[in-house]
């Protein structure tokens, strides 16, 4: 690399222009040209040679460690999955299975239940009792009251996130209170960097103190399961595999065989049955799909 090159990371294609941010904050407008031009998404690290008045060339893009479409993202890390307390009542089998999908691209999921300024449907009680026991990071929010918004920060650091969750949520509030706080912060990026809701196919990534970034539209559009084997399910379960030794067959499937050590747990209440339930649903859909591709 010459002086005048940088790494960075695209926030977002805008109007022909590429909005790169450095690891120091600094934030570039790039144009590009040829090839590049179709390549280049919101999460690629890419570099560039830089001119005056933070404007920049664009010359290539680094090895992605992923790719998600709809919306396209590369290098996304976390995945943070909203739910309301209440209005609308958490969806435990919509929670169970943006889990797993979470966990089948590699994303770290984690479970943000908002609106805790209201009473909680019984559901979000149970959401906060089991989830965290097992394996998951679970926060309590409020982003119409700011309540734990530095929390959400926190966890953001080192990670390009996606949100996921039902409508009305909360989830553009979340990025809203999330980036009116940087607003505040970084006025000069962020009136560079133009603040419109645009009707743009783009996505576009807003930085959280400078070390992490989130997307301002959900990660995932599509809640079909990938085709996979059946057997392979309960390994994204962390809270079943301590269970795993105990069943007598190595490719159990804690469905219709005996001595399960999962199932075992299951009826001695360790693990609540709507987990469970919510998994032979998971199960008998890859089954399904197994049986068309095979
Ligand atoms: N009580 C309460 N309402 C909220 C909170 N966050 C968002 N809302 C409201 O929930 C509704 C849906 O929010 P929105 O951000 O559009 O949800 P999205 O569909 O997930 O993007 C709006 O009326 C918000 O004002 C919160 O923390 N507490
Ligand atoms: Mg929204
Ligand atoms: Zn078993």
């Amino acid at each position: 690399m010459t002086d005048h090159q940088s790494v960075g990371l695209v926030l977002k294609n805008y109007s022909g222009f590429y909005y790169v941010q450095t690891v120091d904050g600094q934030l570039y407008e790039c144009k590009t040209r040829g090839k590049l031009k179709e390549q280049v998404v919101s999460g690629d690290w890419v570099t560039f040679t830089r001119l005056d008045d933070g404007r920049g060339i664009l010359e290539g893009i680094q090895p992605r460690k992923n790719l998600l479409y709809r919306p396209k993202i590369a290098n996304v890390t976390m995945v943070l999955i909203v739910m309301a307390v209440d209005k609308p009542s958490p969806s435990i089998t919509l929670l169970d299975r943006l889990l797993l999908l979470a966990s089948l691209q590699q994303l770290t999921p984690c479970i943000i239940l908002n609106k805790c300024d209201l009473d909680p449907d019984p559901k979000a009680v149970l959401i906060n009792e089991y989830y965290p026991q097992a394996g998951f990071t679970v926060l309590s929010i409020s982003a119409r009251q700011r309540h734990n918004l530095e929390s959400v920060r926190q966890l953001l650091k080192e990670q390009i996130a996606v949100l996921a969750g039902p409508s009305g949520v909360g989830k553009t509030s979340l990025i809203n209170a999330l980036s009116n706080d940087q607003l505040l912060k970084t006025q000069e990026v962020s009136s560079k960097i133009g603040r419109g809701r645009h009707t743009t196919r783009h996505v576009e990534l807003f930085a959280i103190d400078n070390n992490g970034w989130i997307a301002d539209t959900p990660g995932f559009s599509v809640l079909d399961l990938p085709i996979m084997k059946s057997t392979q399910l309960a390994n994204y379960y962390p809270d079943f595999t301590v269970f795993n030794q105990e069943c007598r067959f190595a490719d159990c499937l804690h469905y219709r065989e005996k001595d399960c050590g999962v199932k075992t747990a299951v009826d001695n209440g360790t693990i609540p049955s709507f987990r469970y339930k919510n998994y032979i649903q998971l199960l008998e859909e890859v089954i399904e799909k197994e049986k068309c591709y095979r």
